[in-house]
C-alpha cells in the first residue's frame, strides 16, 4: 500500500570460478528457485557479449582479434561499467541479481598473466556495486577439463586455469580480514546437491540484506 516504507531491496550475488565449474548452470538454477519461492530475481552475466564493447571482447576470447592484455582488461571492466546502474536500479527495486561472474574474474584471470598485478587489476573496478554474497564454485583443473568444450576460448588452457584458480583462492583469502562475503562450494559434486547447497545460501542471502546499504567495490 502506499503508505507502506521503502520496498525492500534485491541482494546481489555473484558465482566465480574456472571455466566449466558450472557456474552458468548453478546461477540459472537459482534464480527459478528464487523465482519460485516468490522473489524477483534475474540472470546476468559478464562479460555481456551483446554490447558493442561485449563485441570486441568476444572476439578476443574467441581468437579472431588479438588486444593488448591491458587494454582488454579495461574494455572487461568498462562492459562491467555499462551495466552499473542498471545493477543498482534493479536492487533498489527489490530485485535479487544473480550475477555470473563479475569484477572478481576480471582480477583472477588479467592478474594471472605475467606483468599484471592484482592491485593494477583491481583499480578499474573501483566503485562498482558490491556484491552480498560471493560463490566460488570450486573445482580442480583436472575435473573441469573432463567436462565439455574446454579448449574452445581463449583462457581455457590447463596451466593457465590452474593459475586462475589459485589467484581466485588468494582473493578469497586476502578478504576474510575484510569480511567480504565469499562462499567456496565444492562443484565436483552431482548437480543437485550443489543446487541444494546453493538454493539455502541464496535464501538466507536475500533475507539478509533488508535495511542493508548497496555497497562498493573494493570495500
Ligand atoms: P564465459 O564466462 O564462458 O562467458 O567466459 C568468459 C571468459 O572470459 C572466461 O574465460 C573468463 C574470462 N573473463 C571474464 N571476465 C574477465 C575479465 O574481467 N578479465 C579477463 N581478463 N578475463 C575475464
Ligand atoms: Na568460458
Ligand atoms: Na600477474
Amino acid at each position: 500500500d502506499a503508505t507502506a516504507g521503502p520496498a525492500k531491496r534485491g541482494a546481489f550475488i555473484l558465482f566465480e570460478g574456472v571455466d566449466r565449474c558450472g557456474k552458468t548452470t548453478q546461477a540459472n538454477l537459482l534464480v527459478e528457485s528464487l523465482k519460485q519461492a516468490g522473489h524477483d530475481a534475474c540472470f546476468m552475466r559478464f562479460p555481456d557479449r551483446t554490447t558493442p564493447i561485449g563485441h570486441m571482447i568476444n572476439g578476443f576470447l574467441r581468437n579472431t582479434t588479438d588486444i593488448d592484455d591491458r587494454c582488454v582488461h579495461l574494455l572487461f571492466s568498462a562492459n562491467r561499467w555499462e551495466a552499473e546502474s542498471k545493477i543498482r536500479e534493479l536492487l533498489k527495486a527489490g530485485t535479487t541479481v544473480v550475477c555470473d561472474r563479475y569484477a572478481y574474474s576480471g582480477v583472477a584471470f588479467s592478474a594471472s598473466k605475467p606483468g599484471l598485478s592484482v592491485r593494477w587489476c583491481k583499480d578499474p573496478d573501483r566503485g562498482l556495486p558490491a556484491p552480498d554474497k560471493i560463490l566460488f564454485l570450486d573445482i580442480s583443473v583436472e575435473d573441469a577439463m573432463k567436462r565439455g568444450q574446454f579448449g574452445e576460448e581463449r583462457y581455457e588452457k590447463e596451466e593457465f586455469q590452474r593459475t586462475v584458480r589459485a589467484t581466485f583462492l588468494a582473493l578469497m583469502e586476502e578478504d576474510k580480514a575484510s569480511g567480504v562475503a565469499w562462499q567456496l562450494i565444492d562443484a565436483n559434486r552431482e548437480i543437485g546437491s550443489i543446487q541444494d547447497e546453493i538454493q539455502k545460501i541464496g535464501t538466507s542471502v536475500v533475507g539478509e540484506v533488508e535495511g542493508k546499504e548497496i555497497g562498493s567495490l573494493w570495500s
